[in-house]
């Protein structure tokens, strides 16, 4: 799309799922003259995504990789100021990074997994908005640029084995409407896409690596894949400047809530 050109574009979570998917649906809607900016904490991982999408689309998308851990505040402060200044001016910020870490009830969660999840989900997502808040509030007369954030149908409801999970993703929420009032003054757009079920290494992560475990998960179903999600976000990135899809529920087909999934015998 011709209004996503000359943009300057940050990813979080480059580096697989959804976050990918989304690097290389830019990449292809606005092959001409874009700037993406992939973050995660595996560069190799961001090095490769960077040479496919340059394989893809050619020249006309600048890619950079950087290796960042957003639940780090020290590196979140240091990110904008320490990169080239041509990837400076950041125009979209899409805040996907995050995670789920296993499935224990209250009382028995372990208090390294709930850090991990309050640090990366929702700490790390706030540090990363406000960094770039620094860059958008100075473009134009009142402030533009656009904030994309990643929750989940788990930020809408909780449900047993993600009262954690679903606690972050629920901060989630209210902070971006929050914001989205804050900043009704300016030309900044603030936009949540929560996903339903979609299979990435988002389960393999739950279950610490046990592929097993995570495939059960998606027994029986189709769930959206990754690209489902990209198609979204860059949709929403792509809307004239004065729309904004401030809230969207993406479901697949067989998915009615958090827990209500018809499973295929
Ligand atoms: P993946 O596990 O495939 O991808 C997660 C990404 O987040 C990876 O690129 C990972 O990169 C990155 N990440 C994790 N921790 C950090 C960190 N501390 N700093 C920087 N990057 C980090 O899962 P998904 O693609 O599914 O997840 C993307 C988003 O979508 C998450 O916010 C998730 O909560 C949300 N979501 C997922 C759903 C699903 O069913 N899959 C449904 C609804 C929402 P690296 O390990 O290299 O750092
Ligand atoms: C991921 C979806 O509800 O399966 O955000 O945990 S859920």
């Amino acid at each position: 799309s011709k209004r996503l050109e000359g943009k300057t574009v940050i990813v979080t979570g480059a580096s697989s799922g959804i976050g990918k998917s989304t690097a290389v649906e830019f990449a292809r809607t606005s092959p001409k003259n874009l700037k993406l900016i992939l973050t995660a904490r595996r560069l190799d991982t961001l090095k490769q995504i960077a040479e496919e999408i340059k394989k893809e689309v050619g020249e006309g998308v600048k890619v950079l990789p950087v290796q960042l851990d957003i639940s780090k505040p020290d590196q979140v402060r240091a990110f904008i100021p320490n990169l080239p200044k041509d990837f400076q001016d950041i125009d979209v910020l899409v805040n996907n990074a995050g995670l789920v870490k296993g499935v224990e009830k209250a009382g028995d969660i372990k208090e390294e997994d709930i850090d991990t999840m309050m640090l990366t989900n929702v700490t790390g997502l706030i540090n990363m908005t406000q960094a770039c808040l620094q860059v958008f509030r100075k473009r134009g007369k009142s402030g533009q640029g656009d904030i994309i954030n990643i929750g989940s149908i788990a930020g809408r409801m909780g449900y047993p084995g993600g009262s954690i999970y679903c606690a972050t993703k629920a901060a989630v929420r209210t902070f971006t409407e929050a914001i989205r009032m804050e900043l009704i003054a300016t030309r900044i757009r603030v936009i949540e896409i929560d996903p339903g079920q979609v299979e990435t290494e988002f389960s393999v992560v739950r279950f610490g690596g046990d592929k097993a475990k995570a495939d059960k998960v998606y027994e029986g179903v189709t769930p959206l894949t990754p690209d489902d999600i990209a198609e979204t976000v860059v949709f929403a990135a792509g809307r004239p400047e004065n729309v904004v899809i401030a809230d969207m529920l993406v479901y697949p087909n067989h998915q009615g809530s958090a827990t209500v999934m018809h499973r295929k015998p």
